[in-house]
């Protein structure tokens, strides 16, 4: 008797699991599949040769089925080896959502973000809204390994979004979006029915700035946060007021891979959940097994390379006018790199012709971060960075990924957020 009852529990269980999460994600048409089948293996095969054991890359590969056991099991160890004292609270939830990806015990990690979360506390109401992103992906780990002790986190935390007044940010309100939605589908039957008012309006709002930034052609905010703004709008209990057309943000995202713009591993990771039909949500359901398919023999895509050998110009301007540093400066140097050469390139032959154009650089998940420039260096307390630009306009990439054209006029400005 004991065990129909536990039999007809679990149905009712997994029926409340998929009656409340909205399945809306289009698929990728199969004669396109391969494009999807070769970024998997381009990400998957930047581990072995990447320093940086990256959760997001583990997540993705888990959702979209893993074809390199070797790089799993890897980035696994890497993982489960980690030292929670050497992460932000962002990357310890990445970790914990990656380890139960690959359904290993995340142990202490869990309560050691509990307790960071209890005690976080925003610095003021006109914080950027990305302060929120980290956090974000606190409550959605959290929200997956015991919800009911995240109510009165995700509670505060979703009070202090709502009274946010800075611009909105698409990365960070999807982020937001899949962990009140991941509370709001968890909400202990009975309670007071204030939780669902506050995260739904929550959500209400975050969905509908996230539908204003939807583009003409599909892209939702750039072409780097249409990932993760999928996965929000395919999830949330709310739906926009205006209708999202998922197949042509497909079309313009698979357009855009062909063109060789996603092959920054931790881009690709961010978009291939969306591309397989599956969000963050899915990762307390991943199931782990011998049982994988036979693994396909992955095409490999020849990504535009540069052709020419011949040189091309970059006028290349660093300018610190921020009051409070001390050393204020505005050169402009022209710099001849080999057609096809990334930002990086033009960065190193500055320095090399004049001292003045020295850097440092940091490594993160995304690649090589630009830190500091003759001397002056970023500071998270002061929220300051080195911006790139051409023109006037922000670089939508990194400096490691990013290729120049010819007579580019590239500005690094030291700047606050
Ligand atoms: C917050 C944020 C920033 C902050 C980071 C500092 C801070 N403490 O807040 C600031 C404002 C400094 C920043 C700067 C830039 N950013 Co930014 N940033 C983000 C955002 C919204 C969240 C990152 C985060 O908190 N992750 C959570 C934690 C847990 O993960 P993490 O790996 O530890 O996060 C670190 C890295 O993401 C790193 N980082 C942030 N941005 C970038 C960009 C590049 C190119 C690299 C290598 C690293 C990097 O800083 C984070 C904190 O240390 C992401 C959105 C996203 N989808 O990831 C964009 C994002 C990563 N940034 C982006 C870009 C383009 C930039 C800039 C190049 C913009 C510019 N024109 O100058 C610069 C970097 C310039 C340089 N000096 O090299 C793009 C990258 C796309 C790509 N294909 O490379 C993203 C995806 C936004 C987007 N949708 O276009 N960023
Ligand atoms: C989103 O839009 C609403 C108005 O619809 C606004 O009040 C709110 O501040 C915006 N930002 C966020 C992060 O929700
Ligand atoms: C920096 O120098 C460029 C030309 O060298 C000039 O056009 C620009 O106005 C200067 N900017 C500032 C803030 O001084
Ligand atoms: C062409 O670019 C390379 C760096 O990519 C540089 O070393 C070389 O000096 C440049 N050639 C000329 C003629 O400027
Ligand atoms: C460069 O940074 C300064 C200081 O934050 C800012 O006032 C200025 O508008 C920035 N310039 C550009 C082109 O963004």
């Amino acid at each position: 008797m004991a065990w129909l009852a536990l039999y007809l529990l679990n149905l009712l269980w997994a029926m409340a699991g998929t009656s409340t999460q909205t399945r809306s994600l289009c698929s990728v048409p199969s004669e396109q599949q391969p494009w999807v089948d070769g970024l998997q293996a381009l990400m998957e095969n930047s581990v072995i040769s990447s320093a940086y054991p990256n959760p997001s890359i583990l997540i993705a590969m888990n959702l979209a089925g893993t074809y390199n056991l070797e790089a799993q099991k890897l980035l696994t160890y890497e993982l489960m080896a980690s030292d929670t004292a050497d992460l932000t609270t962002g990357q310890l939830a990445l970790t914990i959502m990656a380890l139960t990806s690959s359904c290993r015990d995340p142990g202490s990690k869990v309560s050691v973000l509990q307790k960071q979360m209890e005690k976080w506390a925003p610095s003021s109401p006109n914080d950027q809204v990305t302060a929120f992103y980290g956090p974000s992906l606190a409550i959605l780990a959290l929200c997956q390994k015991n919800s009911e002790s995240t109510l009165p986190i995700a509670v505060r935390f979703a009070k202090t979004l709502l009274s946010n007044t800075s611009p909105f940010n698409v990365d960070t309100g999807a982020v937001a979006t899949l962990a009140l939605t991941c509370m709001y589908n968890k909400i202990p039957v009975g309670s007071d029915e204030s939780y669902r008012a506050l995260f739904g309006q929550v959500l209400k709002n975050i969905v509908e700035n996230i539908s204003n930034q939807i583009k003409d052609n599909g892209i939702i905010g750039d072409i780097y946060s249409t990932g993760l703004a999928m996965q929000a709008l395919s999830v949330t209990p709310e739906q926009p007021n205006k209708k999202w057309d998922c197949e042509k943000t497909m079309n313009i995202i698979l357009d855009e891979i062909k063109q060789g713009k996603f092959q920054n591993p931790m881009s690709i990771a961010q978009i291939l959940p969306s591309l397989k039909g599956k969000t963050y949500l899915d990762v307390p359901q991943v199931t782990c097994g011998p049982d994988h398919e036979a693994q396909p023999t992955l095409p490999n895509y020849p990504f535009p390379v540069p052709t020419s050998a011949s040189n091309i110009t970059v006028i290349y301007t660093i300018n610190n006018q921020l009051r409070g540093v001390e050393l204020l400066f505005n050169v402009t140097i022209p710099v001849s790199v080999r057609s096809g050469s990334v930002l990086l390139v033009v960065l190193e032959e500055a320095q090399r012709k004049n001292s003045m154009f020295k850097f440092e650089t940091t490594m993160t998940s995304w690649g090589l971060v630009v830190s500091s420039i003759n001397n002056i260096a970023e500071n998270v307390n002061h929220k300051t960075y080195w911006q790139f630009l051409s023109d006037k306009t922000p670089l939508n990439e990194g400096v490691a990924d990013y290729i120049p054209f010819n007579n580019e006029h590239i500005t690094a400005n030291f700047t606050q957020y």
